[in-house]
């Protein structure tokens, strides 16, 4: 079966969220700086919206001199946690909407690769459906667009995501890859660093097009023989790398919002039950068991706490989960009195259960 990869990326992300929990800042130019331990003036752009864009604003510019680009901008301090548990429960969609649990990657807070291969039938009008649903379903529930990008590989795929943004769909069957690679810079092919470009640059080479044209032998000489042989491949869009999580594999989690911060004990245990729930199916469709339970709170002030226990052997029953995450849960609530934004449960130190299934049976 011809393998179709999805590749998400989310629009100015860390923007998009202050612009979502703040509906004064729609239509203005918002800039998310990183500001250094000399204050406000040494800090470097983290990100902007496309408004910012617009007036020539751009990640890692000084912040001083995104402020004399516009000084009407909105400048706002960078809140990594905050941003991190977006970015989980978005990869939380974006992976119920792969093949299975292990055909999911994320590559870095807001982007990730996804096989559809089986969903999409290798069709790639089934495809585009499934990434405009994708799209759909982010907007609904995060209230942030992203720009999907659809391939035979994970490079096209990555590719074509950046060819439409923001909000954008871009979808490269087989045949169509060529034409889509050959008019562009080299700089664009995913892999290529400055060093890299210059190089090419001295040797002429200045499209993929003519990368792909260029004699092997010759790109081995001056690159060795790795380089120049993935210099060749990627520039005529072969890519057979798989979809593979690197990170986090050892553990299943779910975090939600509750509807509105809050210490009511009923709408918080009932949503961390339904979260349970939710890990307790993938525990079941992944046939592991666990050795850790994590339940993790973010309270109204966006502080990020979690509280994790670790067993003697792996377990795989709902009591196990239940029984600790809410026992934790009921320390929070203890320990604080702030109303609670978000919660999370999760479990890790997952084990194979083959021989075990007897446990999932009850
Ligand atoms: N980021 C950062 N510093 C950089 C680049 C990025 O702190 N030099 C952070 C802020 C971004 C996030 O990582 O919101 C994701 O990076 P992207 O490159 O995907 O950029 P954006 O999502 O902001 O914009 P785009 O719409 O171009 O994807
Ligand atoms: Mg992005
Ligand atoms: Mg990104």
């Amino acid at each position: 079966m011809e393998r179709v990869i999805i590749h998400v990326d989310m629009d100015y992300f860390y923007a998009a969220i202050e612009e979502r929990e703040d509906p004064s800042l729609k239509g203005k130019a918002v800039v998310v700086c990183m500001y250094s331990n000399r204050g406000e003036e040494g800090g470097a752009v983290s990100t902007c919206n496309y408004v910012a864009r617009d007036a020539g604003i751009r990640s890692a510019m000084p912040c001083r001199q995104a402020k004399s680009l516009d000084p009407d901008a909105v400048f706002l301090p960078v809140r990594k946690p905050f941003y991190e548990e977006v970015s989980a429960s978005v990869m939380e969609i974006l992976r119920s909407n792969a093949d299975s649990e292990e055909s999911f990657e994320k590559i870095s807070i807001d982007e990730a690769f996804l096989e559809i291969t089986k969903s999409s039938g290798s069709d790639f009008d089934t495809a585009r459906e499934i990434g405009m649903r994708i799209k759909e379903e982010v907007r609904e529930r995060e209230r942030i667009t992203c720009s999907v990008g659809i391939g035979p590989n994970k490079l096209i795929a990555k590719m074509a995501s950046s060819f439409k943004k923001p909000d954008g769909i871009t979808v490269i069957r087989p045949e169509e890859m060529k034409d889509f690679l050959r008019p562009m810079p080299v700089k664009k092919l995913w892999g290529i660093g400055g060093v890299t470009e210059e190089k090419l640059a001295e040797m002429g080479i200045k499209t993929i097009g003519e990368l792909e044209g260029h004699d092997i032998l010759e790109l081995i000489a001056v690159f060795g023989k790795n380089k120049g042989t993935w210099l060749k491949q990627a520039a005529s869009g072969v890519d057979e790398t798989p979809v593979k999580e690197r990170t986090a594999s050892d553990q299943i989690g779910r975090m939600a919002s509750l509807k509105h911060d809050t210490r009511d004990e009923s709408m918080i245990f009932s949503l961390l039950d339904e979260l349970a729930d939710d890990v307790l199916s993938r525990i079941r469709s992944r046939k592991v068991g666990f050795r850790s339970v994590t339940v993790t709170v973010i309270l109204s002030n966006f502080k990020t706490s979690t509280k994790s226990r670790t067993f003697n052997h792996p377990v795989s029953d709902v009591e196990s989960l239940k029984e600790n995450a809410e026992q934790m849960m009921q320390q929070f609530l203890e320990e604080s009195t702030l109303n609670f934004r978000r919660i999370g449960v999760r479990v890790g130190n997952l084990n194979e259960t083959a021989g075990q299934k007897s446990l999932f049976d009850f």
